[in-house]
């Protein structure tokens, strides 16, 4: 009996050693730590307006519909946060890195740390300006320099309508020296530059803010008050809070103010709506799905598209706006 219990004892312990000796891991469930088919790191530039909240928003579900593990860093509207982010992607290892740069300089020490450690890299909504033309493979955002003309050509067929001789235009850009802000203005400027009606009178920073909108509204309605015919934002944030400084005057935005708007996020077309806004030029944040078809034909070593440029539609007062459905941003 000693002798069997012996036996049995002996099998035990034999069982017991191949317990602890085979890690969890590789018995059943996968560990929690193994890498997923493809991890993503994005670096989003802060939360500034509708627009930024929608698009993060649109990045996240789409992950999630592509089965991609996603690490998301929101940068607080600071370039060094970026950069700090990249950084921890490429000692993360992920598959791929994506990011919406705040601004066009400064990205290329630590984009020249993603290339060395083979980790491609993919701008989202905006351009960065650099001489390594290497150092991204794709850019997925709008074609701001389009969105600036086809406001602009807006404006040229109000002042036909209205028969303007002389239109004086206020500007409130967006961050300076970021790719919306510069390509808004340039397509905005070249295409009113041959019409002798069209005068800009000022452009100042509202940083894409709608309390700067708000801000830069007042300075300018002090420095040129009822000389002002035509408000071109660059957002729908600065235009709103635009508005309610034109309001002030006692003069009435979209009647007496042309205003003309970029992003077509809902709270702006809900104003076109009520006509105090005349045109929206729509900017979609719904950049994911391209985002993650991209990183994932990266992945697979495939070539992608060096430019992405989304479809987008255009609002105005020469249609019925009562129509337009609803926004979901
Ligand atoms: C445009 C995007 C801009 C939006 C703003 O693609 O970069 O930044 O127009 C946002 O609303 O702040």
């Amino acid at each position: 009996m000693f002798r069997g219990n012996k036996r049995v004892s002996l099998c035990l312990f034999i069982v017991f050693l191949l317990c602890i000796s085979v890690p969890v891991g590789c018995v059943g469930k996968p560990e929690s730590n193994e890498k997923p088919e493809l991890l993503l790191g994005f670096s989003q530039l802060g939360s500034e307006s509708a627009w930024r909240i929608g698009n993060t928003r649109d990045i996240e579900e789409q992950a999630e519909n592509y089965g991609i593990s996603l690490m998301l860093e929101n940068a607080n509207q600071k370039q060094e946060n970026q950069i700090d982010a990249i950084r921890r992607f490429i000692a993360y290892q992920v598959d791929v890195i994506a990011f919406s740069p705040i601004v066009e300089e400064g990205w290329d020490n630590v984009l020249l740390e993603a290339k060395n450690a083979g980790i491609p890299v993919i701008l989202v909504d905006r351009d960065i300006s650099s001489e390594n033309e290497d150092l991204t493979t794709c850019l997925i955002g709008a074609d701001f320099y389009k969105e600036g003309v086809m406001a602009a050509e807006y404006l040229i067929r109000k002042a036909d309508a209205l028969g303007l001789e002389n239109v004086n235009i206020v500007e409130i850009t967006g961050t300076e020296n970021s790719t919306p802000m510069r390509q808004r203005q340039a397509g905005f400027a070249d295409t009113i530059k041959d019409d002798e009606r069209m005068c800009i009178l000022e452009s100042i920073d509202g940083d894409f803010l709608k309390s700067r909108g708000a801000e830069v509204m007042r300075t300018l309605l002090e420095k040129y008050g009822d000389d002002i015919d035509v408000i071109f934002s660059h957002n729908d944030e600065m235009t709103l809070g635009a508005l309610p400084e034109i309001e002030k005057t006692g003069r009435k935005p979209g009647k007496d103010v042309i205003i003309i708007s970029i992003d077509g996020g809902q709270e702006a077309i809900d104003v076109l709506k009520e006509g105090k806004i005349n045109c929206v030029v729509e900017c979609t944040p719904r950049l994911g799905r391209e985002l993650m078809e991209t990183a994932l034909k990266l992945k697979a070593g495939e070539k992608v598209d060096s430019v992405i440029h989304p479809k987008e539609v255009f609002f105005s007062d020469e249609e019925d706006v009562s129509k337009i459905p609803a926004r979901g941003y």
